[in-house]
């Protein structure tokens, strides 16, 4: 029998390693006794989806012990803790990825195999947890990723919907939306806690009181919900630390509980109605930033921060009683501005619950909170009717409007009676409606504001927020997203993962991802060439064969695989990539049979989700499908072109995509994308970028060169110019076809298309798909000469991965840590 002790050698258990053995026969002892006695079904009977509970339960077991021995170190050494407040978190599957950190992967794959399972299998078994949207809400995960990896005292705290994001149906090329009932099949990667639970409250009035002879407000709510925790412990690679997300629930809450009923129906009723309470928590919603004004959202958003201040304050006193304290031992993260309430909040604790009074309290909330802002869109900037703030948290309105008083009080000492200045930076917002914008809030209260990529910063500093960036320029900071290299090449691309550490000779780049640097010396060695190839070629007949059954689509694993997967935005410009297969489309149709020759074959691959109510992005969509119809079944062009829209994107599906793409494009407009986290994925992967000057391509571009990428496209400076021009002048003539193509109904559905087509024609064109057109023509033949010559691509494809380094999301929790949050390693020592 042979041992592991986890990192790939065969010393065996030490009792220092922890309570639970990690060799295959132990794992396999505790899938049995699982099987048994929590899935409840024979051991000597059970199936694919019970071994993947039986599995899931066993790690699970490994990393609540973890989990135990983290928190208790970090108790007994009281750092300075960060909490990270996202309504968002997009976690995707757990199995694969805890058995990676915990260093248990092929321990636990030869367990199952002796008992008749393919870990694989089993890992596929498990449905994403898609608390999220999109690139937001994977950077919290990515981020948990890094902060438990690099042993920081951190927690993150967020919504336990009962139904994530949609799952994405297509019916006859159109997108439809099922509820994703994530948990009805169980959930072993959270604890449930029920004793920790809080009461969280709404509605009512504001009275003022005589508290020991001193004038006080006191908020007398009329609605009570409870906060009970659920806890998803989130384990390091290569550390013992698991760190904590706590996810919060509605239940109904039994203050008000007791009543006396007349008759039956009343009883009923009131039971019935007690559950409404369980509605706060049920469902995200699945708009990628557009939600003004609604009632249950900001109700959301309260819930969650009301609950994670209960429970942060009450662990900051259980050991500390002085809340001048406060700032040394928090720090509050505040991603975009969904959990900005929680100013107010923390605020109204400190007045009307501890009695520090308002000098001293904004004193410990100007100190605690640091914001960072994803987006340039205006329509992304959040703001909340006054009068709905009034009627569901009142005090928090009044509050708001007292930091409002003192903010304009401190301006006026700056700059004076410039009234139109004081207006447009003031968190109210005068007009028919009497809005609270909430960034402007978060902005003010805030310590520090970050952007999310370099260019992002600037755009913040010369366009969003100049107005306080030219009185506060210290207090905004960038830091560029990264990616976790656990998830995007451990987890998700294996033989990519051994090929790397072969070629390295260690697999310290796993955690030191500066390591991969090193690759760059290999570049044009053949051999590695050949074997990184052979890798893509893996990968490849994986996509290839995932297409075949979701799509039906055959495809050729010899012809380019170009991909384009994210949320379907205008900005981001699917239609631009639709327009430009077209046309390629219309180019091989009218080449002779010797002029195809030298057509370098593609695939062209489109994945997204439409937010329900955007009718353009559901467009989009269809016109994807209609097009994929017409060129698909073309004899014409044969294995030259294909078109697949891959439906359902999320976590898992990218996992599988990425590694066996060879081209990836980031085509938003210039000025628009805040970073863009997907590129940096695509990147690990050896996968070459077509991409705008937008987000954090410039940071890419400094690391890989320009030479080894085909950017396009109008500058980030040239789009407000090009806005104004007249559209016919700056789009090709090549344009124009494609599009009436389109509108002729050349791929069916004619008329149907018209209000798309209209985005980009006539004048309007906001995103410049008309005019970055020609560019766009440009790069896409660059990339099918590069591919021609595989030494060459193979070569660049190395270089993408070999300068990925900086895009990890380990370097961006260092910058946090150090220069935002001020908070340090805090290692459990066994
Ligand atoms: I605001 N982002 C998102 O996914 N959802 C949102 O509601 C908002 C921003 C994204 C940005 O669009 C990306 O550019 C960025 O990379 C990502 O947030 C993470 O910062």
């Amino acid at each position: 029998e042979v041992g592991y002790d986890g990192n790939g050698g065969t010393k065996m258990f030490d009792l220092m390693d922890g309570f639970l053995r990690n060799d295959p026969m132990s794992l396999q002892k505790d899938v049995l006794h699982h099987v048994e006695y929590t899935v409840a079904r024979s051991r000597f009977s059970f199936d694919d989806f019970e071994a993947y509970q039986a599995l899931s339960h066993s790690v699970r077991d490994r990393l609540i012990e973890r989990w135990h021995d983290t928190q208790q170190h970090f108790k007994k050494k009281d750092p300075k803790r960060l909490y990270f407040l996202s309504l968002e978190f997009l976690m995707g599957r757990s199995l694969s990825n805890s058995v990676i950190n915990l260093g248990i992967r092929d321990q636990c794959a030869e367990a199952v195999n002796q008992l008749g399972f393919e870990y694989e299998v089993l890992a596929e078994q498990e449905g994403d947890a898609a608390l999220g949207n999109g690139g937001l809400a994977r950077l919290s995960a990515c981020q948990m990723d890094s902060l438990a990896t690099l042993d920081y005292p951190a927690w993150g705290y967020g919504l336990r919907y009962q139904y994530g994001l949609f799952r994405q149906i297509i019916l006859d090329g159109f997108q439809h939306e099922q509820p994703d009932y994530w948990l009805n099949f169980g959930n072993p990667w959270e604890i449930e806690r029920v004793h920790v639970s809080y009461p969280v409250k709404f509605y009512g009035t504001v009275k003022d009181e005589d508290v020991n002879g001193k004038k006080c407000k006191v908020w007398i709510p009329k609605e009570t919900v409870e906060a009970v925790a659920y806890d998803n412990p989130i384990p390091g690679y290569g550390t013992r630390n698991t760190i904590n997300l706590r996810l919060w629930a509605a239940k109904p809450s039994d203050a008000n509980d007791i009543q006396e009923s007349y008759n039956t129906g009343d009883y009923i009723n009131a039971i019935v109605n007690r559950q409404k309470a369980e509605i706060i928590s049920n469902v995200l919603y699945p708009d990628d930033r557009s939600y003004q004004g609604k009632e249950l959202r900001l109700k959301q958003q309260y819930f969650f921060v009301s609950a994670s201040l209960q429970d942060i304050i009450r662990r900051f006193k259980d050991v500390h009683g002085n809340f001048d304290d406060f700032p040394d031992k928090v720090a509050l993260q505040l991603n975009d501005t969904h959990p900005s309430i929680s100013i107010a909040e923390l605020m109204r604790v400190l007045l009307d619950e501890e009695h520090l009074g308002w000098k001293r309290s904004w004193n410990i909330v100007s100190k605690v909170f640091s914001f960072t802002t994803h987006t340039v869109l205006p329509e992304a900037l959040e703001k909340v009717p006054a009068d709905l703030l009034e009627n569901v948290l009142p005090r928090h309105l009044q509050i708001i409007y007292e930091i409002n008083h003192a903010f304009m009080e401190e301006l006026k000492k700056k700059i004076g009676q410039d009234y139109a200045r004081l207006s447009r930076m003031s968190i109210v917002e005068e007009g028919a409606v009497k809005n609270i914008r909430v960034a402007n809030l978060s902005v003010y209260c805030s310590h520090t504001v970050n952007g999310v990529s370099r260019a992002h910063s600037e755009l913040i500093k010369t366009r969003v927020f100049t107005d306080f960036y030219e009185l506060w320029p210290e207090k905004f900071q960038y830091k560029t997203n990264g990616v976790t290299q656990r998830r995007w090449i451990v987890v998700s691309n294996p033989s990519l993962c051994s090929l790397i550490t072969k070629w390295l000779g260690t697999e310290s780049w796993i955690r030191n991802i500066d390591l991969l640097a090193r690759l760059r010396e290999y570049a044009t060695n053949s051999d590695l060439q050949q074997e990184w190839r052979m890798v893509k070629k893996i990968n490849k007949m994986r996509l290839a064969e995932y297409i075949e059954t979701m799509s039906g689509v055959k495809v050729s694993v010899d012809a380019m695989f170009d991909v384009q997967i994210k949320r379907i935005h205008a900005y981001k410009r699917q239609l631009l990539n639709i327009l430009g297969v077209i046309h390629r489309y219309d180019c091989i149709k009218n080449m002779d049979e010797n002029e195809r020759k030298n057509v370098v074959p593609r695939v062209c691959i489109i994945g997204g989700k439409a937010p329900p109510g955007y009718e353009i992005a559901k467009k989009i969509i269809k016109l994807c499908h209609a097009v994929a119809e017409t060129i698909n079944n073309d004899s014409d062009v044969g294995d030259l072109l294909k078109l697949v829209f891959i439906p359902d994107y999320n976590v898992s599906v990218a996992e599988l995509v990425i590694p066996g793409s060879d081209l990836s494009q980031h085509i938003s407009t210039a000025g628009h994308e805040a970073s863009g986290t997907g590129s940096m994925k695509f990147l690990m992967n050896g996968c070459l970028l077509l991409a705008t000057d937008d987000g954090s391509t410039n940071e890419i571009i400094e690391e890989i060169g320009a030479e080894n990428m085909f950017i396009f496209g109008a500058k980030i400076n040239e789009v407000p110019a090009l806005r104004e021009k007249d559209s016919n002048v700056k789009a090709p003539l090549q344009f124009a076809r494609v599009v009436r193509m389109v509108r002729d109904g050349y791929f069916g559905y004619k008329d149907y298309f018209n209000s798309l087509c209209d985005t980009v024609e006539n004048g309007k064109d906001f995103y410049l798909v008309g005019s970055d057109f020609a560019s766009y023509l440009e790069a896409q033949a660059a990339a099918d000469k590069a591919y021609v010559d595989k030494d060459k691509w193979t070569e660049m494809s190395i270089l993408c991965t070999a300068g990925s380094g900086r895009f990890s999301s380990d370097r961006t929790i260092e910058d946090y840590a150090a220069q935002t949050w001020g908070i340090e390693p805090c290692k459990c020592p066994f």
